[in-house]
């Protein structure tokens, strides 16, 4: 490996160490497609012209937007950071851009909402990131028609010159700037998305990094300026080029073995989620999932060393909905608890267990009981290397036993306990042993 790489990827480990350290944030995705409540596609996916998505605009008028009320649900939840949309594809900007009149400024909220939400988690303790959509449906010069995601796209009317889509470039960046110069230290940027030749330099992604590095040499950033939810590329090469990112970002999907790089090192990653079929509000929608399973997810994602964003989508009003901070508490009841085997927990070097999923810290082994059990469960491969068991959400002592003496099992430790819960185990220091 040349040394340029290997120092891009020793950067990105600096990087990324408080990220993957935290592992669990909030996603927030709120525009004025909270209006119509079908969710942040509406535009694009009932064909809406600019004209009719106006009306939105000039009804836009949060009255309960109190950002504190987010903070205060994402700390309870147990989350460490957060990301907010600062413009989706609908290309509406929360922050008082001097780039575009199409912002939350201009609307009856008179706000600059981004500062105000970044101030709120801040106040809470929270790292603070934005998402910003490199993807505008708004902007004049944005590839519309013969675009397969554009409003526009089979609207003849809406052919545009190629030659100026430098200018959409130009503004991107310009707002990328904004970001950085005039909101403090941010600590992630979530870029969204590129597809088919719109990636990379289409972009001109080199230099937006660079600028972005220069500007705040921290900010860790996600892999989207060259792909998308599938992943995908230099990250995967090990052979980063400046805008490959710091982290994957799957979509809706753990990925099965996690996210390893093609030569098999692992890659920071983290998977974004929704609590039901929606990223944006949608006010039909309410499939959401169980407390339970997103507990496990978020088990999951750390037992392969990744992160999960899990997603909020405020109403037009600025309220998270209820069916949301119903689930948000539960799962936070269960962080206040079992925190300790998910923060600074990364996988196991052992194989998942047939009942559930082990997250392990330094010589500390977390046992993530998902199945009831008809007896002790059994710890394949740990007998003699366990000196205690403890039920991690009150510490109570667990028995250990080796009920069967027979000569296959005799490697394997057994644990007294046939509820779904999690327990913790010191492991002997591999060092001393
Ligand atoms: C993107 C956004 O389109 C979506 O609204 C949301 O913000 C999510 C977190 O990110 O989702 C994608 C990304 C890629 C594709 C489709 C949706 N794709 O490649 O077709």
């Amino acid at each position: 490996m040349s040394t340029q790489k290997a120092d891009l990827i020793q950067e990105r480990t600096e990087r990324t160490k408080w990220f993957l350290n935290e592992r669990f944030g909030m996603f927030i995705h709120w525009g004025l497609y909270a209006i119509p409540a079908r969710g942040e596609w509406i535009r694009s996916n009932e064909n809406i012209s600019v004209e009719d998505y106006q009306k939105y605009f000039d009804e836009f008028d949060p009255v309960d937007y109190n950002p504190r009320e987010w903070a205060k649900a994402a700390k309870k939840a147990g989350m460490k950071y957060v990301v907010l949309t600062a413009k989706h594809h609908e290309g509406f900007c929360l922050f008082d851009s001097k780039l575009t009149e199409y912002k939350s400024t201009n609307t009856k909220a008179g706000r600059d909402l981004v500062s105000e939400f970044l101030e709120a988690f801040r106040a809470e303790g929270l790292k603070v990131g934005l998402y910003y959509s490199i993807i505008d449906w708004y902007h004049e010069d944005y590839p519309a028609y013969g675009d397969k995601f554009h409003p526009m796209k089979n609207n003849e009317n809406f052919k545009r010159d190629p030659q100026n889509f430098g200018r959409y470039v130009d503004y991107m960046h310009g707002q990328i700037r904004e970001l950085l110069t005039n909101y403090g230290k941010l600590d992630i940027m979530w870029f969204d998305f590129s597809y088919d030749t719109m990636r990379g330099e289409k972009w001109r992604a080199t230099e937006l990094m660079e600028m972005m590095r220069e500007l705040q040499p921290h900010i860790v950033i996600d892999n989207r300026l060259e792909g998308s939810s599938e992943g995908g590329g230099t990250m995967y090469t090990n052979d980063p080029t400046t805008y490959a990112g710091d982290f994957a970002s799957p979509e809706q999907i753990i990925p099965p073995g996690g996210i390893v790089a093609h030569d098999g090192t692992p890659l920071p990653w983290e998977a974004c989620v929704t609590l039901n079929n929606n990223w944006g509000y949608a006010a039909a929608d309410h499939y959401y999932k169980k407390p339970a399973t997103i507990i496990r997810k978020l088990v999951e994602c750390v037992s392969k060393n990744g992160n999960m964003l899990l997603n909020v989508g405020p109403d037009a009003k600025g309220n998270i909905p209820k069916e949301s901070l119903d689930i948000l508490s539960e799962v936070g009841d269960w962080m206040s608890r079992n925190g300790s085997s998910i923060y600074g927990c990364g996988a196991s070097e052992l194989p998942k267990p047939e009942w559930g999923r082990y997250t392990q810290r330094g010589n500390k082994l977390y046992a993530h009981v998902f199945e009831e059990s008809i007896g002790p469960i059994n710890l394949a491969g740990l007998a003699g290397k366990l000196r205690t068991a403890r039920l991690l959400s009150d510490g109570s002592e667990l028995i250990l036993s080796r009920p069967w003496n027979t000569a296959e099992f005799v490697n394997d430790a057994y644990v007294n306990f046939t509820r779904q819960d999690s327990l913790s185990f010191p492991l002997p220091d591999p060092r001393n042993t």
